[in-house]
């Protein structure tokens, strides 16, 4: 299978704008970002997507969310609000079928999502 956009990132063959990386989760920029701080953190292991995950993913998945919110911190959105979203098959807009979840803060969010 070839690789996703966010696979080259994480093995460092495409350019990113990434502010944490480990062993386990990349987390940079998004390149077309829908608030003032946007960033992407995403696993190194090519998982699909959220609906793709398994029991044997549960404590990669619990140090992405750790080290989101250290990223939220260290971006300055984690006092006023920030939110975490993980877009998960067609008609939740995946585009990239790597599991990402984006960082979002810096402005004011609406409920609902659209
Ligand atoms: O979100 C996919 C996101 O990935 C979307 O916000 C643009 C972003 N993207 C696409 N290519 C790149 C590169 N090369 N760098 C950084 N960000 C990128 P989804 O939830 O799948 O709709």
């Amino acid at each position: 299978m070839s690789k996703t956009i966010f696979q080259k990132i994480c093995d460092g063959e495409l350019p990113a704008r990434i502010v944490y990386q480990d062993d386990l989760v990349v987390a940079f920029h998004d390149i077309n970002p829908q608030a003032p701080t946007h960033v992407l953190i995403v696993p190194r292991k090519p998982i699909r997507n959220l609906a793709a995950v398994t029991a044997e993913d549960a404590p990669l998945l619990g140090h992405l969310m750790v080290k989101a919110a250290e990223v939220a911190r260290q971006l300055g959105v984690a006092e006023s609000g920030w939110r975490m979203v993980f877009n998960s098959g067609p008609d939740a807009g995946e585009a990239v079928p790597h599991l990402h979840g984006h960082i979002l803060g810096g402005r004011k969010m609406g409920w609902p999502p659209g």
